[in-house]
């Protein structure tokens, strides 16, 4: 088994079966508590969603590790980093379609496995408390830029019913966990059930900008900024294929929604940093801070950039 890909929760091995490929993952139980729960929650997608792949159920081994199995989707990429407007769109088109297989499941049916989980003003308070109780002195200049776009953690305190309605959310609606098709650069589907969720679309709208619209990888501050052409594409793709599910509420939220959840993740990777790496997976020391001031470099881009960001008519 190799080591593949680069999820910052779980460890991810490709193997070669008489079946075809498979992705076996260890499951980070510090993180999901209760893989049981973890896994209805993926079942209930996959049951509705129908995706090209197939998940096996997870199992506990001898030293009490679990894991679970899923088939590899053969003929296709992950874009990440997102390299061309083409890309873009079709990530948009990915994130759309995927919404829209999940507009007539009930959210209700879901388990809120991590509460709080998309939640900017929870997530500066904690970064509040690790800072002041950290040992690691090296990012009071990131802390400042923060405190800067403050503000950003109460835009999705509007998001709410009836105006912004609960539904059936991915919660980690990345590019780097859409798959496209190696040959025609089609979308082909959306990976990464872990995080479904009942909650606003707007966060998924967000993390899909987050990580499309950008000049670089998550982790590189150096020549991050916000890519305008790449937003328009992103998002025209994503409003051709779910426009027409949208509230007016929801549509005109779009433009705040990037900064918003940038602004949280980089919070998020601030805090780990701060905390001494405990969540994320890290490659090498001042990692999280690295990729704190990458998202920082983003937001500060998407920022300077507000106008740039007007909804395709
Ligand atoms: C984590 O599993 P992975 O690497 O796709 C994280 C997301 C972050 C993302 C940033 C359960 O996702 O919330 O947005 O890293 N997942 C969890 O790349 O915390
Ligand atoms: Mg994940």
């Amino acid at each position: 088994m190799e080591p593949y890909g680069d999820g910052h929760i779980h460890d991810t091995y490709l193997d070669v079966t008489p079946d075809g490929r498979v992705l076996i993952q260890r499951l980070n139980t510090d993180v999901f508590a209760d893989p049981g729960a973890l896994m209805r929650n993926v079942f209930t997608v996959v049951d509705h969603v129908r995706p090209p792949f197939t998940v096996f159920r997870n199992w506990t081994d001898r030293a009490g590790v679990t894991w679970r199995a899923i088939s590899f989707v053969e003929g296709t990429r992950a874009p990440d980093p997102v390299v061309t407007v083409i890309d873009a769109g079709a990530v948009g088109r990915a994130i759309g379609a995927f919404h829209g297989a999940v507009a007539d499941l009930d959210p209700d049916w879901l388990e809120v496995l991590l509460p709080g989980f998309h939640d900017p003003a929870a997530r500066w308070r904690e970064l509040e408390r690790v800072a002041a109780a950290s040992e690691r002195a090296d990012a009071t200049e990131e802390l400042d830029r923060l405190a800067a776009h403050r503000h950003l953690a109460h835009v999705p305190t509007a998001w709410l019913p009836p105006a912004v309605p609960v539904r059936v959310a991915h919660f980690d609606a990345k590019a780097a966990n859409v798959l496209l098709d190696v040959e025609t650069g089609a979308p082909v589907t959306v990976v990464d059930l872990d995080t479904v969720m009942p909650g606003s679309w707007l966060w998924d709208i967000g993390d899909m900008v987050r990580s499309t619209a950008a000049t670089a990888v998550e982790d590189d501050p150096h020549g991050m900024a916000m890519d305008p052409e790449k937003w328009h594409a992103v998002v025209s793709g994503y409003l051709h294929v779910a426009g027409d599910l949208l509230t007016d509420a929801e549509r005109e939220a779009i433009p705040d929604a990037g900064p918003a959840v940038t602004w949280e993740q980089a919070v998020r990777f601030l805090t780990d940093h701060l905390a001494g790496d405990t969540y994320y997976r890290v490659t090498r020391p001042g990692h999280n801070l690295l990729r704190a001031r990458a998202q920082l470099a983003l937001l500060e881009s998407m920022e300077a950039q507000r106008s740039a960001m007007m909804l395709p008519r």
